[in-house]
């Protein structure tokens, strides 16, 4: 493996070849012997590659314009969630408030051109989708297929982790034993072993993305195996070892006879992985991750965040808020209808879940590819057609309760009627999907805080009295 490598960085060189003798890492090595015969490059050597490159580019901005003044902050910003204020390096994706999200500089509709699919399929691969966010290269097939395997070779559970799920209650949130599980994962960290051997700073990327590489492989083994234990039977079909992520998903969760959900799985990993890096799953991860926690205790601190209503529990608050709607208004799906439930949500004090943002200002392209795969393959299903009315009217009602800076629907407004067109009915599992999404994301950005050496965040805080002789108020 290593004599593939064309490390131009002595640093780095030395870095990799010390690293190599590490036994844990090894023996990672020693198991996947298939990919260094692989005819292409592996993801590890495209981004050490890439790596002396992308350090000397920040050195050379920090030379350059390292006391630029980049913005300044309002008080009304300090004790208003600390909205808008530029403070945090993502390089993984950008998000433009009337445009939505870019990967790497490209758009939904672009990635879902571009990326690598599988036989047969049309949605992206969240493979390619990782490979993009990590290295700002779009894969090659053959690289994307690589992965796969890597991934499904990476997948076994340890045992305690599934009896640690076993013995949760079926009524614990199924994002709380997804949390539970992937802070228990920290057992098998190759970057904690090898820091309490002492490892140099120099190796810490390698092992937070062998740890990464791991975790993402055993999270879909997790997913279901929660899924199952507690909606179903518990037992969970084993990963195929010579299919994608996607399809190894659906199939542990008992759907793969449906192609069409797996092609959904895909789309639904690739769209909900990353979303710049202020938002709570995004940067709680990188944030714990600054103290050089693991990567299975920064993503378990990430997920505990992504469990919040206002953020990724919103999936499963939207489907909720649609049934209880539907068994308000029956089959009346008229804009009167609609309009009147909407009001009444937000006369009791509730805001409309699945609608606004703190960043976009327009509808969120991850709710309309989601819109766009319903049109195709559920068109006429009531539930879609309920959250299509719902759309027709939401922003008209929200925009007259005059609250809202963002009257349009976000990506939780859509995935929901998805899923349980498909028989995934069990809203309370639904954030868990998102989660397992959310790595794919937030694991690339601590990889590259790990290599290009990112330090311990510490942003300065004050008091109210503080603040307010700060500001010349006298309170
Ligand atoms: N329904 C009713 N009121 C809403 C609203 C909605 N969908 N969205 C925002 N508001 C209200 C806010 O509660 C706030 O009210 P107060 O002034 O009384 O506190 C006011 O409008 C201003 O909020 P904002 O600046 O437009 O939005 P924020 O940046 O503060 O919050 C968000 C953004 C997403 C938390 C908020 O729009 C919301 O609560 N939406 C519903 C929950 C949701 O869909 N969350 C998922 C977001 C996507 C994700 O992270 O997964």
């Amino acid at each position: 493996m290593a004599s593939a490598l064309r490390f131009t960085s002595p640093v780095l060189r030395a870095s990799f070849n010390a690293s190599a003798t590490i036994p844990l890492r090894a023996a990672a090595y020693n198991g996947l012997r298939t990919y260094s015969t692989a005819k292409t490059k592996s993801l590890k050597d495209t981004f050490a590659d890439n790596l002396p490159g992308e350090i000397e580019k920040i050195k050379k901005l920090r030379k350059e314009a390292g006391n630029k003044v980049v913005g300044e902050v309002t008080l009304d910003q300090v004790y208003g969630g600390a909205r808008g204020i530029k403070a945090l390096v993502w390089e993984g994706s950008v998000l433009d408030s009337e445009e939505g999200i870019r990967f790497r500089g490209k758009t939904i509709p672009e990635c879902q051109k571009l990326l690598p699919k599988a036989a047969g399929g049309e949605e992206p691969l969240p493979e390619g989708l990782f490979w993009l966010l990590l290295t700002g290269e779009v894969p090659s097939e053959q690289q994307v297929r690589d992965l796969s395997t890597e991934w499904a070779a990476r997948s076994d559970l340890p045992k305690f982790i599934e009896e640690l799920i076993d013995r949760c209650p079926p009524d614990l949130h199924p994002m709380s034993q997804f949390s539970l599980a992937v802070t228990a994962l920290e057992h098998e960290s190759s970057f904690s072993k090898a820091y309490a051997k002492g490892m140099p700073k120099t190796q810490y990327w390698e092992h937070t993305f062998e740890d990464s590489m791991d975790l993402i492989a055993k999270l879909p083994g997790i997913a279901s195996k929660i899924y199952r234990n507690v909606f179903k039977d518990g037992k969970v079909a084993p990963v195929q070892k010579d299919k994608d992520y996607g399809y190894n998903l659906a199939s542990m969760l008992g759907f793969a006879n449906n192609s069409d959900f797996v092609e959904l799985m895909r789309l639904y990993l690739t769209i909900h992985s990353d979303h710049e890096g202020g938002n709570v799953s995004a940067h709680t991860t990188h944030l714990v991750g600054s103290a050089l926690s693991s990567p299975m205790l920064s993503l378990a601190a990430g997920l505990n965040g992504l469990a919040g209503p206002l953020h990724g529990l919103a999936n499963q608050e939207v489907l909720n808020w649609l049934l209880k709607m539907k068994k308000a208004i029956g089959d009346d799906l008229s804009d009167e209808a609609i309009k009147d439930y909407l009001w009444s949500t937000l006369k009791s004090g509730q805001v409309v879940p699945g609608y606004g943002h703190a960043v976009l200002r327009k509808t969120d392209p991850r709710y309309v590819s989601q819109r766009e795969f319903a049109q195709k393959h559920l068109p006429d299903d009531p539930m879609f057609k309920l959250v299509s009315q719902v759309y027709k009217i939401a922003p008209g009602v929200l925009t007259e309760h005059g609250k809202t800076k963002n009257p349009y629907p976000n990506v939780d407004a859509h995935s929901g009627v998805l899923l349980q067109y498909y028989g995934l009915t069990e809203q309370s599992f639904y954030t868990v999907l998102f989660g397992v999404s959310r790595a794919l994301g937030v694991l690339p950005q601590l990889i590259i805080d790990r290599a290009v050496g990112a330090p311990i965040e510490r942003p300065k805080s004050f008091s109210t009295e503080a603040w307010a002789k700060l500001t010349g108020v006298s309170l």
